[in-house]
């Protein structure tokens, strides 16, 4: 009789053990991350408006499958408000950690503020925020958006002489790509007075952006020589304009883009871009690593920044057959 209660007790025991166990874990919609853990990811996606952006969001998936993470998954439409909503739901689930690539920098303290007293920690990737705070998140995995555009000015002074009327399309307005691709354009023009940029305004990322702004630029800039688009799918959206307008892109008008998915390689190989300045989308990896990471309380850089190259026609047609995305 004694050892059938001294049994019942242990296991009684044991199963009050495991229970609160999971109760600590059962909360977090998963278990704590422990080493080898499963963990639940909230992502919150800034939407679906270029190839970047889908390749970025397959990278993303494919990935956390890959490494048995559980992913919670929003597309925002491009709309700062949705994003919140997305993280506020993903703090209410109690995942173990939450993602996401700011559409604009500004407007994120109070709801990372709500993370961080969750403790969920924050991963920041793509684009970056703009806060005096930087304990808010844990770190930032993604390019360094000045460089590109530096990378655009370089070589529009290295391969243009004389005068040279530019316009610009730029991203989302407040978003750190659109910002930095800028600044990092313009520093570098900076050395040839005579490159001026006549008109600049955001196509918000889309190719029919682009192309409704190009239209308006041609009207009031007959003479445009060059486009800096800050990515491919404005520049695409331009050349339908240039062409309507029977100007060749390319040739009449100059093109350099920012991104190097695959149209708009193709166009670069084509002849209708210039250069392209690479901007690596597949994040996904490095993400679900530097995710398991964090949750497990390890140290992680605070900025993790991609490698990416450039391309000109020929590098183009080299690269378009292996090209993933
Ligand atoms: C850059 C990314 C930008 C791409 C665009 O990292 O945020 O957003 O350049 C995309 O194509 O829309």
């Amino acid at each position: 009789m004694l050892k059938k209660i001294a049994t019942s007790v242990s296991v009684l025991l044991l199963a009050t053990l495991t229970a609160c166990g999971s109760d600590s874990t059962s909360s977090k919609d998963g278990d704590s991350g422990g080493a080898g853990k499963k963990i639940t990811m909230g992502f919150a996606q800034v939407g679906a408006e270029s190839g970047w952006r889908t390749a970025n969001t397959k990278s993303v998936q494919q990935s956390a499958k890959a490494a048995g993470v559980e992913l919670k998954f929003s597309d925002a439409q491009q709309k700062q408000e949705n994003q919140i909503k997305a993280i506020r739901s993903y703090i209410q689930q109690k995942v173990d950690v939450i993602a996401f690539s700011p559409v604009v920098e500004t407007g994120w303290d109070a709801v990372l503020l709500e993370a961080k007293r969750a403790r969920i920690p924050v991963i920041l990737t793509d684009r970056a925020v703009d806060s005096d705070d930087d304990t808010l998140y844990e770190t930032f995995l993604g390019s360094d958006f000045v460089k590109e555009g530096e990378k655009a000015g370089e070589w529009l002074v290295e391969n243009t002489e004389g005068p040279v009327n530019v316009v610009e399309l730029q991203g989302t307005t407040g978003a750190a790509p659109a910002i930095d691709r800028k600044k990092g354009f313009e520093e570098k023009i900076a050395a040839r007075p005579d490159i001026k940029i006549r008109a600049s305004q955001s196509g918000d990322f889309t190719r029919s952006g682009g192309k409704q702004v190009m239209e308006a630029m041609l009207r009031s800039n007959p003479d445009v020589d060059v486009v800096y688009a800050h990515n491919d799918d404005m520049g695409l959206g331009a050349i339908e304009a240039i062409k309507a307008a029977g100007k060749k892109p390319g040739k009449d008008i100059k093109i350099i883009t920012v991104d190097a998915v695959k149209d708009g390689m193709q166009a670069l190989a084509d002849g209708e871009i210039n250069y392209i300045v690479e901007c690596n989308p597949l994040l996904g990896d490095q993400l679900m690593d530097l995710a398991k990471k964090v949750v497990a309380g390890e140290k992680v850089p605070k900025r993790v920044v991609t490698e990416e190259t450039t391309f000109t026609p020929e590098q183009a047609k080299k690269a378009l057959p292996d090209r993933q995305y």
